[in-house]
């Protein structure tokens, strides 16, 4: 069997990096290129840590430790300068190991602990990229408890669950599994909106950045502008788009623009839709109502600070979810990331609760929510966990 290599720490440079080894005969690649410090020759237990040199021939490239971690498996630890690091991977080339990838290699070692299921590896590999702190705790959930426990459950007793029950269970493992994914690899959200109403400086705002180009005169943001921000614990995409117009016979120029911002919108997790209420006038335009349809949607009432013009009696009924703000001054920013939170459906999510987070999870519970036989149900719940 083959030995494999790969760097386990970040790139650029650190006080130590890792390089991890796996493999059959990775114990002989050890004996050929590490000298250990003090004594004729180094003890490879499980268990144990080495100090010693890494060397090629007569030439020592770094002082190491090596912590042993398997009869297969040796986690060796160098000093954080990249290029120490690719002289390590070099000479381990040079010796017939395969480099490759963290990921690749955390999937092999992963594969190696029979305890763990198919569900609570693809958690363990999904951790590391997780966009917050809550992301990482709904995965770590998974791994004993969360959906690991859940379809446990199911298997040990498919002779007296009605097929029905695990079809309802898994469609609302599916549906929480929407607001998860919400928290664990982030939100889409855009801001849409009339010319002029504010939308550039909110996405300033809100990124603390000056990304998007904010001015007097209306239409200026042609194209879109993305940045990502903090809405609270959750981390989201923030696109800033060009005003649907009000008039799209005298903006025909602007099509594109209009067209892409539809296609944003409907691809979007949530919107702000910002609209001036310094203004008495403004009209919203029935595309813009039409594309909005069906989505999250909070209506941002900015320009707080100017006299209100705007008559909220005007608002469709599908937009009266409402947070007055001023993107100028940063009034009630607070309040408007509490609200789009609420509107995500993101505040108070249980943690614990099973939900999916892999397109091969999700695949499965689809099937499992239209049951066929129980025979069928259990093969797929047996492929879900896929114990060894
Ligand atoms: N008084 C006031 N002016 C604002 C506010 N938000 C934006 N503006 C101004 O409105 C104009 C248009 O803003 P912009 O962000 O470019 O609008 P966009 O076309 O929707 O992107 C600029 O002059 C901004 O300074 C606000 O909360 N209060
Ligand atoms: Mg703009």
């Amino acid at each position: 069997m083959s030995v494999f290599a790969a760097v386990m720490t970040g790139k650029g440079t650190g006080a130590i990096a890792t390089v991890q080894l796996f493999g059959d005969s990775a114990q002989t690649i050890l004996e050929k290129i590490f000298k250990p410090a003090g004594t004729i020759s180094a003890e490879f237990q499980r268990g144990k840590i080495l100090l010693g040199d890494i060397i090629d021939g007569d030439n020592a490239i770094d002082q190491v430790t090596i912590g042993c971690e398997g009869q297969n498996c040796f986690a060796v630890n160098c000093h954080g300068n990249p290029l120490i690091v690719a002289d390590i991977m070099k000479l381990l080339q040079k010796h017939g190991v395969k480099l490759i990838t963290t990921e690749q290699m955390l999937c092999k070692i992963l594969s190696e602990d029979k305890t763990l299921n198919t569900i609570a590896i693809e958690a363990k590999l999904a951790i590391p990229k997780a966009k917050t702190v809550e992301g990482t705790k709904i995965l770590s959930h998974q791994i004993r408890a969360g959906l690991t426990k859940t379809a446990e459950n199911w298997l040990q007793n498919i002779d007296r669950l009605s097929l029905d029950k695990i079809a309802a269970e898994a469609q609302r493992i599916l549906q929480a599994s929407q607001i998860a994914r919400l928290i664990i690899y982030g939100s889409r959200i855009v801001i849409a909106g009339p010319p002029g109403t504010g939308k550039s400086t909110l996405l300033n705002y809100l990124s603390g950045r000056e990304k998007a180009i904010v001015t007097g005169i209306k239409g200026t943001t042609r194209d879109w502008v993305s940045a990502t921000c903090q809405i609270g614990p959750l981390a989201a995409e923030l696109i800033d788009t060009a005003g649907l117009s009000e008039d799209l016979e005298r903006e025909r120029a602007n099509m594109e623009s209009q067209q892409k911002a539809a296609e944003l919108i409907t691809h979007a997790d949530l919107i702000l839709l910002v609209l001036d209420i310094s203004e008495a006038g403004s009209r919203l335009d029935d595309r813009l109502i039409e594309v909005l349809a069906g989505k999250k949607t909070l209506t941002i009432l900015n320009k707080s600070d100017l006299p209100a013009r705007f008559d909220l009696a005007k608002l469709p009924q599908s937009l009266t979810n409402t947070v007055r703000i001023s993107a100028k001054t940063g009034d009630r920013i607070d309040k408007l990331l509490a609200a789009a939170r609420k509107t995500l459906g993101v505040t108070n999510f249980d943690p614990a609760q099973p939900v999916c987070f892999t397109s091969r999870q999700q695949s499965l519970l689809q099937e499992l929510s239209t049951p066929k036989s129980k025979d069928h149900t259990r093969s797929i719940i047996t492929e879900l966990l896929n114990r060894w």
